[in-house]
């Protein structure tokens, strides 16, 4: 096929890695992954297949239910028009430039009179041999003339005078982190202060500027402005951190060493998106909807750092850590049931091949997922009591009551539910979601009807049928936080373009170039910088 031709040959202009390659380390992660962290555990016989076999897995599912899957969801067959294919690609997969790869590009272009400064090297700077700068703000831009610090009692905090800027990323902090600007001025008073990064607009661009992203400051006392152990250790770990040297008196300006001790710091990025702790932390906010617990950040982080510089290893152990996220069973257990709860409740939407909008994926996300965090001691009551609050919530809502007026009878309701879930299930399922109402004749028993929803959400024949447009539509959600019909795309061709193609490749997210394009397309890299 054309797009498969043109994307291909993209990949060897860029050495990217071959298929082979990629499937290895994949295969290999899976391996790790089950031993470490419970990850791909999805379904009962997956644990003794690679990705590649998910979709026959799928179908040995379906064939153990002895269910059927309704012609044409599991693959389509339909050509796709080769002129907009490319137009597609183009839009979405515009793959690095080869120096967006180079991660010591920065510090050559540094400058620290304006945004973003001057970029920190990336190493450890124990307190024995901390990381020092000399500089002078004399004449310097006014880079930042006010910040709002959201930590600081939400203090709007004037700084008029000229600035110097220094960029960085903190990978780890030692038992006494420091970072210290003093100064020999008798007239110079540094006041220091953090913004935090990690999106577009976090540094100012230009002279004067506003920022609303102030984590803290720092005011002189006897000549030195200290940020102590205490306060490093509420700045975010990988996320970009911006430290200015500004003047507590307007127009005041001075010589100063800055010092920082007792901290890793990562090698400096032009994008943010490129650390590989910003990255992954990324993926737990964006997949998860929570913050990354410590040994996992490690596990994820390590898989990237674990490359060293080669390059086409980086690139082929982000995409995979990134497509596990949606693989991880913490997500296959809530964002995906969530999605399926939609999808047995209500089909699709009208006009459209997916059963939820991210307005809605966000809004009832948290109830599934708060609390839980995969392999931690009490996970899984965690998770049970959230399933069962969220379909409880769920049924009571007006649209379900609406569309599920409690005179149905149970065959009515559970019939309903399976056919809006594109299932013909097999006769024990069916019997068993009716026999959550008792005798009743009616469906008014809200835990009843919770439970039976949930037998029709948990289905194995609708996870199995719903699981690569889930992952299509996840694609979306978690990386470009729109609905695939949104702006850019205005209609769902991205959507179905991809469907196909993951199809085609029995469910291989890496044979099917899919997470890659996402995590390559300018649309996502704009979201964290340049
Ligand atoms: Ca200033």
């Amino acid at each position: 096929m054309k797009s498969t031709t043109t994307n291909s040959r993209q990949l060897d202009i860029l050495g990217n890695g071959s298929h082979q390659s990629a499937q290895e380390i994949l295969t290999a992660t899976l391996k790790r992954c089950q031993r470490s962290l419970g990850y791909f555990s999805v379904f009962a016989t997956l644990p003794a297949l690679v990705l590649s076999n998910i979709h026959e897995a799928r179908m040995e599912d379906i064939k153990r239910t002895g269910a059927t899957v309704p012609e044409g969801t599991a693959r389509s067959s339909e050509r796709l028009n080769a002129v907009k294919t490319s137009e597609l690609l183009k839009r979405q997969s515009k793959f690095r430039l080869p120096h967006q790869n180079n991660f010591d590009i920065v510090p050559a272009l540094g400058d620290n009179d304006d945004c973003p400064g001057r970029p920190i090297a990336g190493g450890s700077y124990p307190a024995a041999a901390p990381y020092v700068a000399v500089g002078d703000t004399t004449g310097a831009n006014n880079t930042v003339k006010a910040f709002y610090c959201y930590y600081c009692f939400y203090l709007t905090v004037d700084t008029p005078g000229p600035d110097h800027v220094y960029s960085f990323i903190l990978n780890d902090l030692g038992p006494n982190p420091k970072i210290e600007v003093s100064t020999a001025s008798a007239t110079f008073s540094p006041l220091i202060y953090v913004l935090e990064g990690g999106f577009p607009e976090a540094c100012p661009a230009s002279t004067g500027g506003f920022a609303g992203n102030g984590l803290m400051f720092r005011e002189t006392t006897s000549r030195v402005a200290t940020i102590n152990s205490q306060a490093m250790r509420r700045l975010p770990l990988n996320v970009p951190l911006y430290l200015l040297v500004d003047s507590q008196i307007r127009d005041a300006a001075g010589s100063y060493t800055l010092k920082m001790e007792d901290v890793t710091i990562s090698q400096p990025v032009t994008n943010a998106i490129d650390d590989p702790g910003f990255f992954v932390r990324q993926h737990y906010l964006d997949f998860l909807g929570r913050y990354p617990d410590e040994d996992g950040l490690r596990f994820w982080m390590n898989e990237i750092t674990s490359c060293g510089g080669d390059q086409s290893c980086i690139e082929v152990k982000r995409i995979n850590d990134s497509g596990a996220f949606f693989l991880s069973i913490e997500f296959q257990e809530t964002g995906y049931l969530l999605y399926r709860a939609y999808k047995a409740a209500y089909g699709n939407l009208p006009d459209a091949p997916v059963p939820i909008k991210l307005n809605e994926f966000w809004g009832d996300r948290w109830r599934l997922q708060q609390g839980v965090i995969v392999n931690q001691p009490g996970w899984q009551q965690v998770l049970e009591n959230n399933k069962q609050a969220f379909l409880n919530y769920f049924v009571q809502t007006p649209r379900f009551n609406s569309a599920y007026p409690t005179s149905m009878t149970p065959s009515e309701f559970v019939d309903r539910l399976f056919a809006n879930g594109g299932v013909t299930p097999v006769s024990t399922d069916r019997s068993a979601a009716v026999a959550e109402f008792s005798s009743a004749s009616n469906t008014a028993d809200v835990g009843a009807r919770a439970r039976a929803l949930r037998r029709v959400a948990e289905n194995p024949t609708l996870t199995a049928q719903e699981f690569n447009r889930a992952f299509v539509l996840m694609q979306y959600f978690g990386y470009l936080h729109r609905n695939p019909n949104d702006a850019p795309d205005g209609n769902f061709e991205g959507y179905n373009f991809w469907l196909n193609k993951l199809n085609q490749f029995n469910g291989d997210f890496v044979g099917a170039e899919m997470v890659k394009s996402f995590l390559s397309s300018i649309e996502y890299r704009q979201r964290f910088g340049p």
